[in-house]
């Protein structure tokens, strides 16, 4: 049984094994949760991610998926960086949302990390709806066969918070 904790905050500030960052397929950061993580955890991470795209990603990181890289100066053992899909109106994309948190824990079962924490995928830049960002993260989470211990999600607002812990109840 993994267990779910919400907390509101910032997620480079948290201590767990892995700290999930909202990449995009380029794995060479951007603003948001990535930029954070970035600016906090500095250049290593900036240094892992230009070699995984020069030898496993050329074409970069597909929707849906994850990858490791060291943590940095973050107070973590990893950043695992998951590619959420840009929301749309005519076409059902939470297959790929739910993949980004399976694939997460995929990879944390993986490193062996028992402590997870997660960003709300896709609810900033990307602009998927919060609420039903926060469904599919929490039946994601809830579903996934994983070692990992315990998942955090550490949501930004106040409103990303009530949604998932709307889900969550
Ligand atoms: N800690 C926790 N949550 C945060 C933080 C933080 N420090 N900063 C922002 N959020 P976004 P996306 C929340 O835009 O929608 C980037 O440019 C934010 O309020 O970071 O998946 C990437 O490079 C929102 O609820 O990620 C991609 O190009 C959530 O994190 C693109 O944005 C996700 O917002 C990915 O877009």
């Amino acid at each position: 049984m993994t267990l779910i904790e919400l907390v509101r905050g910032d997620i480079t500030r948290e201590s767990v094994d892995a700290i999930v960052n909202a990449a995009n397929s380029s794995l060479l950061g951007g603003g948001g949760v990535d930029g954070a993580i970035h600016r906090r955890g500095g250049p290593a991470i900036l240094e892992e991610c230009r070699g995984l795209r020069a030898s496993r990603y050329g074409k970069g990181l597909a929707t849906g998926k994850a990858v490791a890289t060291t943590a940095g100066d973050l107070d973590a053992r990893w950043v695992i960086h998951t590619v959420g899909p840009v929301f749309s109106a005519t076409e059902d994309r939470s297959g790929l949302l739910a993949s980004c948190y399976r694939e997460s824990l995929r990879i944390a079962d993986e490193l062996g990390a028992r402590t997870v924490a997660f960003p709300a995928i896709s609810t900033g830049v990307y602009r998927y709806p919060m609420q039903d960002a926060a469904r599919i993260a929490v039946d994601a989470v809830r579903a996934a066969k994983t070692d990992v211990e315990e998942v955090r999600f550490v949501l930004f607002d106040e409103r990303a918070y009530e949604a998932f812990a709307a889900r969550l109840r």
